[in-house]
């Protein structure tokens, strides 16, 4: 009977393990599988959206990329990058790396802003861009470079 008792309470633990585990790696979008959840940034850059002369366009925030249309990224291969995506005009917006398997949540109100983070994994000169449809295309298109290091 003793024996009994410990086995289920130890498929119990078991199961409960399983379950962490898998929370753990549990993807929240489909887009977004190489952000990493628990970093020390290598980089952090701020991209607000905005629109100028009838573009729809990400502007750097603050460092040596303030004010910058579409700023070029430069980072060293297996950098970690934090991102903060700041809506600046209330249309919906998002951010992707694609090659990265990265990107940010969507965000919709003027003024709301997200952060993700991932491993800058492979070298050279990658896209990022907004995926809403037609936003691209309007004008929200960059470079990420990643550099040997
Ligand atoms: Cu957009």
């Amino acid at each position: 009977m003793k024996n009994k008792t410990l086995n289920i309470t130890l498929v119990l633990a078991i199961f409960s393990l399983i379950f962490a585990f898998s929370q753990a790696f549990a993807s929240p979008g489909g887009h977004n599988e190489g952000n990493v959840e628990e970093y020390v940034a290598d980089y952090s850059f701020t991209l607000e959206t905005q629109l100028r002369d009838g573009k729809m366009v990400f502007v750097g925030v603050g460092g040596e990329f303030d004010g910058v249309v579409n700023p070029t990224l430069e980072v060293e291969h297996d950098a970690i990058i934090e991102i903060t995506l700041v809506n600046g005009d209330g249309i919906e917006h998002d951010l992707a790396f694609p090659d990265f398997e990265a990107g940010s949540e969507h965000t919709f109100a003027k003024g709301d802003s997200t952060v993700f983070a991932f491993a800058a994994n492979k070298e050279g000169e990658i896209d990022y861009y907004c995926t809403i449809p037609g936003h691209r295309i309007a004008g929200m298109e960059g470079l990420i470079v990643v550099t040997e290091g």
